[in-house]
C-alpha cells in the first residue's frame, strides 16, 4: 500500500473523517498498518487528525517539499508531471543532464532539498542550503536553434510572475537572468545544453530560489535576499514549485508559438537598469554606455559614444557605473 493511496482517500471528501476500517477495507490492509502509515504521513508534515470513533481527517498538507502535494497543485500539461525530490544532490542540473541522456521526458523535474555542489554560470558556486528551492527541468522544446537560447529569458519572466502572483513581490530581472529584490539576489537561473543543439535539442533549466532560510546561511560576501526574510515567514515550497512550473510552461509554449516579441516586451517590463548608465565587462575590456534593453536575439544593447554595441549573455558581466550592480559585489 502506498501512502499516496491513503492520501487519495482522505482527499476525496475534503474536511471529512474517513474511518480506519474503510481505509483498511478499500486498500486491503490491516487497520494497524493504516495507523502506521498515518503516523509516517504526520512525520512528513501532513496534519491528520485521528479520532477514535470517526477515523482520520486531513487538515493540512505540508509546506515542505512533497511530490504528492505538488502534483495535486499542478495546473500544467507536461511540466512537473514527472517529478523527483531528493534530500541531497551535488547539483540538480547535473542530475537532470544525466536523466536527459537516459531518455528523461520533456517537463521532467528534479528537485533537491540541498545541493552540495550547486553551480552558477561559468562554473561559479551556487550556495544551496536547506529550505531553498533548487530545481531543474528537462526541456525538449519545439524551437529553432536561435530561439532555444531565449528559454532562460522566458524562465526569468516566469519566476518573476510566480513570485508576484504568490507574494506580490516586486522582483526585477538583472540581465540576463538574475532575479533581484531591492538590490539583492533572490534567485538565479542556469540554462545548459545537453549534447549539441542541432542534434539533441535538449536544454536543462536550473532554477534556484532563496526561500526558507535566513540570509546568514549564505556566505557573507554574497548580497542575497531570501523570501523568508523579506516576507517575515516561511513560504509553501509546494505552491511555489507548482506556480513556477505553470508560468514556465506558459512562457515556453509562447516561445514555441513564435511569440518572441511578446517575451521581449515582458522581459523588458520586468528588467532593472534599462536607461541607466552601466559598465559591461568582457575579460579585460570595459565598455561604458546606456543600457537600452535586449535585441530580438536576447543580446544586451549598449548605447556607447561610438554607437550601439551588442553583447551575448555568456561573455560579459554587467555593473552599474559605481562598480557594483544591484548589490552584487564586484
Ligand atoms: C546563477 O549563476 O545565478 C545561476 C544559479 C542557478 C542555481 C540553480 S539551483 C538548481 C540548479 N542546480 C544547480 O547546480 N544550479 C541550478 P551566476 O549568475 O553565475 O551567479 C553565481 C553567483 O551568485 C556566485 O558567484 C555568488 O556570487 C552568488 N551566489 C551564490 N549562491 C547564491 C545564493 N544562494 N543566492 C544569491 N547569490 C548567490
Amino acid at each position: 500500500m502506498a501512502r499516496q493511496d491513503i492520501l487519495q482517500l482522505l482527499t476525496t471528501l475534503p474536511g471529512e473523517y474517513v474511518s480506519g476500517e474503510k481505509i483498511s477495507q478499500q486498500l486491503n490492509v490491516t487497520r494497524a498498518s493504516v495507523w502506521k502509515q498515518i503516523k509516517q504521513l504526520q512525520e512528513e508534515g501532513f496534519e491528520i487528525e485521528a479520532q477514535t470513533k470517526k477515523g482520520y481527517c486531513l487538515r493540512k498538507t505540508p509546506d515542505s517539499l512533497n511530490a504528492w502535494v505538488i502534483e495535486q497543485m499542478l495546473g500544467t500539461v507536461s511540466f512537473g508531471r514527472s517529478l523527483i525530490i531528493e534530500d541531497e544532490l551535488p547539483s540538480t542540473n547535473a542530475k537532470a543532464k544525466e536523466l536527459a541522456r537516459e531518455g528523461g521526458i520533456h517537463g521532467q523535474v528534479i528537485i533537491a532539498r540541498t545541493q552540495c555542489s550547486g553551480r552558477g554560470r561559468m562554473q561559479r558556486e551556487w550556495q544551496s542550503p536547506k529550505g531553498g528551492l533548487w530545481m531543474s527541468i528537462i526541456i525538449r522544446p519545439n524551437l529553432s536553434l536561435a530561439n532555444a537560447s531565449k528559454l532562460t529569458l522566458a524562465a526569468s519572466v516566469a519566476v518573476v510572475d510566480a513570485l508576484k502572483e504568490l507574494y506580490r513581490l516586486p522582483v526585477g530581472i538583472k540581465w540576463p537572468n538574475d532575479l533581484i529584490y531591492n538590490g539583492h539576489k533572490i534567485a538565479g537561473i542556469l540554462g545548459e545544453v545537453v549534447g549539441e543543439w542541432n542534434r539533441v535539442q535538449t536544454l536543462i533549466l536550473g532554477i534556484g530560489i532563496n526561500a526558507n532560510f535566513p540570509r546568514e546561511n549564505l556566505g557573507s560576501s554574497i548580497a542575497a535576499a531570501t523570501l523568508q526574510e523579506i516576507l517575515g515567514h516561511e513560504v509553501d515550497l509546494n505552491k511555489l514549485t507548482a506556480a513556477i512550473l505553470l508560468h514556465l510552461e506558459k512562457q515556453v509554449s509562447a516561445l514555441e508559438a513564435d511569440m518572441f516579441e511578446e517575451l521581449c516586451i515582458n522581459w523588458t517590463a520586468r528588467a532593472v537598469g534599462i536607461g541607466e548608465e552601466v559598465k559591461v565587462i568582457r575579460g579585460e575590456e570595459v565598455f561604458r554606455g546606456i543600457f537600452r534593453g535586449i535585441s530580438q536575439e536576447g543580446e544586451l544593447l549598449l548605447e556607447t559614444d561610438h554607437g550601439e554595441v551588442r553583447f551575448s549573455a555568456g561573455e560579459v558581466r554587467l555593473r552599474s557605473k559605481l562598480g557594483t550592480y544591484f548589490g552584487e559585489p564586484l
